[in-house]
Parts: structure tokens; sequence; C-alpha cells
């Protein structure tokens, strides 16, 4: 556990920051104060004992090792484990995260309920117990016919774990497929004292309103979180979508171009300047990894200061070529 440092802020106004960190600094960010979670990308960490420590199952399409991602308070951390779940609190925010083999929950939609039912009752008794953003890494997300997909298999079991936790409305999130052969389902989030301030784009039709045509359960999430005390927005996956179609299939220049409107969307949804800036870390999702490139250069000519994460991964829509998530600090 962390020392405390006197120059800490009194709860109410500590805001967690995150940003992206070089791949060898793990053991340093862990023994730094205040330190929530260090994110692992690609595989390259060995097994961790601190319950901070988090391997992500994605990779990056480039050659060089992906950062670490940083999340960080200003004040004290404590850390445990409780069953499969591992979590860290500090300054009125929360990590908590699980990952369980589907093998043993009969699938994703097991898996996804397992997941949900486990973290909402862990939460239930906490006082961080507002969801901000959840992350959720499926593997193989396209797999299956029709109702039979993955994804909306996933989408069931989790509607059905999340019980009526989220009875006032769903945080913003990400879901995501990976590609490791394990059928592990991943899921993170970030939680606080306080809930947060839901926002929706007004281009899109909100997720859990989405017609039938895209599975018997709608996607359960919000656009965006804007966090409490603080005008900063969690953003949840976006991609080339308007009402509730996938746009520009088969077009990356032109799918790019419309998630950027749709992230700028967001932002003046809640009255943010429409710019990403060096503090605002952007993690962005490829479905092919010779489509790198062409996102990087995207990437550098509109939004160059912001920091970013490529990973390869399938969005949930097989049409989507790309999604990006991410923040924008006040
Ligand atoms: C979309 O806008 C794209 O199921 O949690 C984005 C963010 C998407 C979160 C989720 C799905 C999810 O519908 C897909």
């Amino acid at each position: 556990m962390n020392q405390a440092s006197s120059s800490f802020r009194a709860t109410a106004d500590v805001r967690p920051r995150v940003r992206y960190a070089p791949t060898d600094t793990a053991q340093t960010l862990l023994q730094a104060p205040g330190t929530l979670a260090v994110f692992d990308f690609d595989g390259s960490a060995a097994h961790a004992d601190d319950p901070r420590r988090l391997r992500v199952p994605l990779r990056t399409p480039s050659a060089h090792p992906a950062p670490l991602e940083h999340w960080q308070v200003e004040a004290t951390v404590e850390h445990g484990r409780e069953g499969a779940l591992q979590w860290s609190s500090g300054g009125g925010w929360l990590f908590a995260a699980l990952t369980l083999d589907e093998r043993e929950h009969g699938g994703p939609e097991g898996a996804a309920r397992e997941s949900y039912a486990q973290l909402c009752a862990f939460l239930e008794r906490r006082p961080q117990r507002h969801v901000q953003r959840l992350w959720n890494y499926l593997a193989h997300i396209n797999d299956g016919e029709g109702d039979a997909e993955r994804y909306k298999q996933f989408c069931a079991g989790r509607l059905d774990g999340m019980r009526d936790f989220f009875r006032d409305g769903f945080p913003a999130a990400t879901a995501i497929g990976h590609r490791l052969d394990a059928p592990l389902l991943q899921v993170y989030c970030l939680a606080a004292e306080q809930p947060g301030e839901r926002i929706e784009n007004p281009r899109q039709m909100s997720a859990w309103r989405y017609p039938r045509q895209y599975g018997p359960t709608p996607p359960s999430f919000a656009r965006a979180m804007r966090l409490r005390g603080d005008a900063s927005l969690a953003i949840s996956g976006t991609a080339s979508i308007t009402g509730h179609e996938s746009q520009h299939h088969g077009d990356l220049q032109a799918q790019l171009h419309e998630t950027l409107t749709n992230l700028r969307a967001l932002l003046r949804s809640s009255a943010l300047p429409e710019r990403f800036d060096d503090g605002d870390p952007l993690k962005v999702y490829v479905r092919h990894a010779e489509d790198a490139p062409t996102v990087e250069a995207f990437l550098a000519e509109h939004v160059p200061d912001a920091p970013r994460l490529l990973l390869l991964g399938d969005v949930c829509r097989r049409e989507l070529l790309v999604e990006i998530d991410g923040w924008r600090f006040a």
C-alpha cells in the first residue's frame, strides 16, 4: 500500500488522471504515490501480483512495444483481491477488474452475466459504487451468425448480470473483440463516490434504444460520462455510426472522419472545446493491421497533440474498421 503525502487534496477535489507511459516503467509507476492502475498491452508483462496491474488481451499493430496506461489520483491508494476480482481505491475513486474464462461459464453470455453479477455485488458494498466507465474485451466478438453472434450473446449476459444496478442509467463503455486463443472475457471499470453525468450524442441514437435488427438485447452503455466535480469527459467507444446505422462500409478514410465528427459532437454536447490536447489520451482500435499507417496519418493530421494508442481489435459490427475511445480532461 502506498504512503499518504501531506500535500494530497481533499477527496471531493481529487481527479483521476490517465496517461500513457513508457513500457519499462511499470515498477516505478506502481511505487509512485496515488497509482490506481497500470495496464499492460502486448502481453509483455510477466505475471504481476499487484492487483493494480492488469494485462489487457490486446496487441498493437506496430513493431514497437505498446506503452503502459497509468491511472493516478492525488490520494492514498489501497488495493486487494476478492475471488476473481482485483481492485484499488483512493481519493473517492475505484478501479476494479475481472478476467474470466468463458469455458467455466458456458460461453460469452454466461461469462458476461457472471462478470457483471460479481462486479455489481462488489460495487454495492463500496462507497465508490458509481461506475463512470467500463471496458469489455471479448474474444472473437464477431464469430457466430445473426442473433448467435458472440457480441450479441455478450450483450444479453451483460444486461442480465447488471440486474437493476444501473437503473439510473448505463455508464460509458467500450466493447471490443480480442484475438487470443483463450476465450477470456475481461471487464474493468473506473467508479467513484459521486455519480457522473451521462452524455448522449445528438448524431446517434442512444445504444440502449437500437432497433431489433442489431440483436435481441441492445447494448447497455452511454456515449460518454462527465465526471462529477470536474468537466472531464470519459468517452465511450465511438465509431462511424449515425442514427443507428453504420456509415461508409469499406471506406476507412470516411469512417475515420465520421468517427471524429462523432467525438467532436460529444465534446460539444458537454460544452467542452472541440479539441483533444496532450493531456487527452485516445485509444484507437483497428480491425486490420494493414490499416494502421493510414489511421496513424489521419490522427497525426486531425488530433496531432492527443497521445494515442493503436490496438488491434474487432469492432462489434463487422463493417466497422475502426473505433476510438478516450478522455477529454478539463
Ligand atoms: C456503437 O456505437 C459501437 O457494447 O459496450 C461502442 C461502445 C459499441 C460500447 C458496448 C459498443 C459498446 O454501437 C459499438
